[in-house]
């Protein structure tokens, strides 16, 4: 397998220092690289405070918004953007009330249409008549959502529509790279930077360049990428938009041959399959049961969730919207809450095994130094029920925990309730409800020591989904 790109800079300079020609280091270093293996990948600091965010929303409005479509064609009239009564604020605070921690603007979608006054061309926000063509929606989207605490990012689309030079690849690079050098010197600090790969295939773009210029100035920034974009992504697309992450969820993923973190980012519309707002959105919202499945197979499975958001042709979402929002937040608090969570109510223990049980994620147990296999037992003085557990890994040395149970101590033997391969930045397992005063998390085979931030049970008591 061939070294990671990082490894390969870090022996090229030992072996500068060292040109004296230390042997053993030449020898360490072809050893370490030919020992490369999963488990030796650890995410960066920035994908850290990325996954910390767990949920986020993103934010489609422009002509589309007006002209009732999802992909618009790059001829709409800028003259059809006039919303009278845009407020991100309304925006951001709705997307709170759901438990949100960060938002991602569309500043210019596949119709070309930019939010902004860009400097590169006529066809934005300048051009219409909202505010008179003084408005810049991105700035007051920004200090909305910084104003209120939250995280920001953008999404710039790749595939335009509108602009002449997209005809002219090298021509359209430095148009797009122009573009994006305006938001990313002029927004402040940016968590997201989302790269969308539709409508793009056959069109080359120099996307070493963009990713270039994007850390010159944020270094900190997040590239989210999909399919064909996949080489220059800090995080991946879960393949589809239904909010669902399929089988066990791994951070560590293999692309020709190069192995990085990768976590993965769960896209879906807070609309059925409408991103934009459209005349019919009272009919198309997804009901709270709906956004709950959509968390618990997102946040859930260790994912990031990017809930879409639409405001409609006045700039403010519809009241339905903010409503569904505020009921799911409440929805997911009374569920997965601190105030939920029955292991909270354990007997006292050692301060290891509270660090996974205090509801902190700063604190994690761990397993002794080393080991592969290890127990993480909760004790009550009273019998509690329970039908879902919630296990957190500390991820920071890597993803290490590869096989695991919940077992529960039922009739004087540990019955296995749930069995399962990764748990990574969150794993929620289901199972009918048990009584018991004494669980645990069996882990089974971890391939380094084991760390876990949180170890939670709730008593959902739902009916099973047919
Ligand atoms: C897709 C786009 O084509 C949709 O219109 C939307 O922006 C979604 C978030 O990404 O690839």
């Amino acid at each position: 397998m061939k070294p990671s790109r990082d490894r390969t800079n870090h022996c090229r300079h030992l072996h500068r220092r060292v040109l004296a020609g230390v042997l053993a280091v030449t020898l360490a270093c072809a050893g370490t690289a030919a020992a490369e293996n999963f488990i030796d990948v650890t995410p960066s600091p920035q994908q850290t405070h990325w996954q910390d965010l767990e949920f986020g929303v993103i934010v489609h409005f422009g002509t589309n918004t007006f002209l009732d479509r999802e992909w618009g064609d790059g001829n709409a009239d800028p003259a059809v953007f006039n919303p009278d009564q845009v407020d991100p604020g309304q925006w951001v605070k709705a997307a709170q009330s759901a438990g949100a921690k960060y938002l991602v603007l569309v500043a210019k979608h596949h119709d070309g249409f930019a939010l902004w006054p860009t400097g590169q061309s006529d066809y934005s926000v300048k051009s219409s008549p909202w505010l008179h063509g003084k408005g810049d929606l991105v700035r007051m989207t920004e200090q909305a959502v910084r104003k209120q605490g939250m995280d920001f990012g953008i999404y710039l689309s790749p595939w335009d529509r509108h602009e002449p030079r997209y005809k002219d690849a090298k021509a359209y690079d430095v148009f797009y790279a122009a573009q994006m050098d305006e938001l990313i010197q002029n927004y402040g600090p940016l968590t997201e930077w989302w790269l969308d790969g539709a409508g793009s295939s056959g069109h080359v773009y120099d996307f070493k360049k963009y990713i270039e210029e994007l850390r010159t100035y944020q270094p900190n920034t997040m590239v989210f990428a999909d399919v064909a974009l996949f080489d220059y992504g800090d995080i991946r697309w879960v393949g589809q938009e239904d909010g669902h992450i399929r089988g066990e969820n791994w951070n560590v993923i293999d692309r020709h041959g190069e192995l990085r973190w990768r976590p993965v980012e769960v896209d879906t519309p807070l609309h059925k399959l409408q991103w934009f707002w459209h005349p019919n959105s009272d009919t198309t919202l997804k009901s709270v049961p709906e956004l709950m499945d959509i968390w618990e197979n997102s946040v859930g499975l260790g994912g990031q969730l990017m809930l879409g958001l639409a405001p409609n042709r006045h700039g403010l979402l519809p009241a339905a919207d903010v409503a569904r929002l505020k009921a799911f937040g409440e929805a997911l608090q009374a569920r997965y809450g601190n105030d939920s969570d029955l292991a909270r109510r354990h007997l006292p223990t050692d301060a290891n095994t509270a660090a996974a049980l205090d509801g902190n994620d700063d604190t994690f147990w761990s397993a002794p130094e080393g080991s592969h296999h290890a127990e993480l037992e909760v004790d009550f003085a009273q019998p509690v029920t329970f039908d879902r557990s919630l296990s957190k890994e500390w991820l920071n040395a890597g993803q290490q925990v590869q096989k695991y149970t919940v077992q529960a101590w039922v009739d004087g033997s540990w019955k296995t309730v749930a069995s399962a391969e990764a748990i990574g930045h969150m794993k929620i397992d289901r199972f009918a409800p048990v009584t018991t005063s004494k669980v645990r998390l069996n882990i089974l085979s971890s391939v380094g020591t084991a760390h876990i931030r949180g170890f939670e049970l709730f008593d959902v008591a739902e009916p099973a989904k047919p």
